[in-house]
């Protein structure tokens, strides 16, 4: 397992004077899309691989890969080769191995919200973090999401909330089942803030989530969509996932002009992730990123990590691509780029 921030982001970020690091340090943004599972620090991983490996049991039935598979998934994830955004799930088998216990829930979810939001000088002021409500042989779903949210609210809601995630491959009673959740914990002043809908992007049918949504947004929980992530997305799934009025979208790489008229007329902030694109394929260049029509628009964006394991970025080095010069970076004004992290803020769901 390789740690450190790597890659374009990583060159973005040396290239930059201590002061403009300084500068992008102390800006209060807000981590606005990041997956927990894809958000582990390569050292907490490492402590589950270790105890998995010294209690692996070939006969114990939770034990479903062994110690060589989960590597090799692990590091398959980590040293993205892609034809296709598609072949990026599958690896996470290998992380879900790891952290299908309650003890190992709470030791990633402490190690993530401790990475973006611990030290003197935190990687933002906000993190809403997501994950999917997953069951496995020890833990149903609530009992998974009470462990996670049990430390998220370790933190004042000021600086931490949770978004329950819909995976794309669920059934529709599974999705139901997760809005329930979400809407219930939040009825009992539990710290769930939003839904979100994610997963293999070409997976499921996006033609039957309104009433699910319209459950979700019933209870004042936010909506954002993962949209538009591949080109093969069809521009009309685009259309009816904009019908549900989403309050922010994540990635929406792929829209087409009438999809872009919708999303700038209802001003929904772009979650975006940089480092991502460019290493799932899916935008050539930064040069090319979709980032740049929005900045155009003065349209509301979030810049955020996605998975800074499989990605091996930071939300610093993120912000240090907004920054550093062409062509490593974007070469923005400490201005825009104070902007853009203004925006994060303003569009979180904390507030609601
Ligand atoms: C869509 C993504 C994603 O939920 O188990 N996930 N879904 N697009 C992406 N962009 C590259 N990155 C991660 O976190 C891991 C899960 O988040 C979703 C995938 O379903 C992945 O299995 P949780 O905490």
């Amino acid at each position: 397992m390789a740690s450190g921030i790597a890659g374009q982001a990583a060159a973005a970020l040396e290239s930059l004077t201590r002061s403009q690091i300084d500068f992008i340090q102390r800006l209060p943004k807000a981590e606005l899309h990041a997956h927990l599972n894809g958000s582990i620090p390569v050292p907490a991983l490492l402590e589950l691989f270790k105890e998995y490996e010294s209690s692996f049991d070939i006969e114990n039935t939770n034990h479903k890969l062994s110690p060589t598979e989960i590597l090799a998934g692990i590091n398959q994830l980590q040293n993205l080769d892609l034809s296709s955004l598609h072949g990026f799930f599958g690896p996470f088998a290998a992380v879900y191995a790891l952290t299908a216990t309650r003890e190992a829930t709470v030791k990633i979810t402490r190690a993530v919200l401790s990475q973006f939001l611990d030290g003197d000088l935190p990687q933002c002021s906000y993190l809403e973090l997501r994950t999917t409500p997953r069951e496995s042989e020890s833990m149903t779903r609530l009992e998974y999401v009470c462990a996670v949210l049990e430390e998220v609210e370790r933190y004042p809601k000021e600086k931490a909330g949770l978004i329950l995630s819909l995976d794309r491959r669920m059934k529709p009673e599974v999705i139901q089942q997760c809005v329930e959740l979400a809407k219930s914990l939040r009825e009992e002043g539990r710290r769930v803030v939003g839904i979100d809908l994610c997963g293999d992007p070409l997976a499921g049918d996006m033609s039957k989530l309104g009433p699910y949504i319209s459950l979700a947004k019933s209870a004042g929980l936010g909506v954002t969509l993962h949209i538009a992530e591949t080109k093969d997305n069809p521009p009309e799934e685009s259309l009816k996932l904009l019908a549900y009025k989403p309050d922010r979208l994540g990635h929406a790489t792929f829209l087409d002009d009438e999809a872009l008229e919708i999303v700038l007329k209802e001003k929904i902030c772009v979650e975006l992730c940089l480092t991502s694109n460019l290493l799932c394929k899916t935008v050539d260049s930064l040069e090319a990123h979709h980032i740049r029509f929005y900045l155009k628009h003065d349209h509301p964006i979030a810049v955020c990590t996605d998975d800074v394991l499989p990605f091996r970025n930071s939300l610093l080095a993120e912000y240090a691509l907004l920054m550093a010069q062409a062509p490593l970076g974007l070469g923005l004004s400490e201005g825009e780029v104070a902007r853009i992290a203004e925006m994060s803020m303003q569009s979180s769901f904390s507030r609601r």
